[in-house]
């Protein structure tokens, strides 16, 4: 049985498209309507009763957050250039950036995207928005200013958590500036492009890491 994804276009299930073709697993996709509201609806909670993407059916069971997924089917595969063994200190800095993003700044763009989530006043709701989108947006600055080599990570070859800042990264388009036209966020993310892997990926949601 091929692993099924659950997905939302330019989500953080994209993610988890990225990792599936970067290692040639053999999947389908199914879209979820987020802006229809489907991942509410009866039928998606029977996946997965959060409510949210991801979540992947596989033979073993359902699994769901974007961490969790990536790791199990990266680690399954043995050694890879994406995340390298438990235990290793290569490991160990790779998952200390995955759960900046995943701990972070993900939370960070919820008060970007979803203030109506921390008030129910609507000038709470506005504050919220401005004062999260400073934040991310002084966030992204620095990581352009630190940005030395060809990818965030610092690595010689992408891994982990360079997919994962690039999925962010694209969210961060909205800003002003946008976090993907800041000079060295957008050479790493015209880079990490040209990887065919990836490019199926944004291909399959018909979407770029810009648009
Ligand atoms: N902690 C979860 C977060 C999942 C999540 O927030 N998914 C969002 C898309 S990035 C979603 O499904 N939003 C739809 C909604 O909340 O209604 C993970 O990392 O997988």
């Amino acid at each position: 049985m091929a692993m099924k994804l659950h997905y939302g276009t330019g989500s953080c299930s994209l993610l988890v498209h990225m990792v599936l073709e970067e290692l040639g697993e053999p999947f389908e996709s199914v879209k979820v309507d987020l802006a229809a509201g489907e991942q509410r609806g009866e039928a998606y909670r029977a996946i997965n009763a959060k409510g949210k993407v991801p979540a992947l059916v596989t033979a073993e069971g359902t699994l769901t957050e974007c961490v969790a997924i990536v790791e199990w089917l990266l680690d399954r595969r043995g050694d890879n250039a994406l995340l390298a063994r438990p235990g290793t200190w290569a490991r160990a800095k790779t998952m200390e950036q995955v759960a900046t993003l995943a701990t972070e700044v993900h939370p960070l763009f919820n008060r970007f995207f979803h203030e109506g989530d921390f008030s129910d006043d609507a000038t709470v709701q506005a504050a919220v928005k401005i004062h999260g989108a400073r934040k991310i947006s002084d966030w992204f600055a620095q990581q352009d200013a630190a940005l030395a080599g060809a990818w965030w990570s610092g690595e010689r070859e992408p891994v982990l958590s360079d997919l994962y800042f690039a999925v962010i990264a694209r969210w961060g388009r909205w800003l002003d500036p946008p976090a993907t036209r800041l000079p060295k966020i957008e050479a790493f993310l015209n880079r990490l492009a040209t990887r065919p892997a990836i490019s199926r990926a944004l291909a399959r949601e018909g979407i770029t890491l810009f648009s």
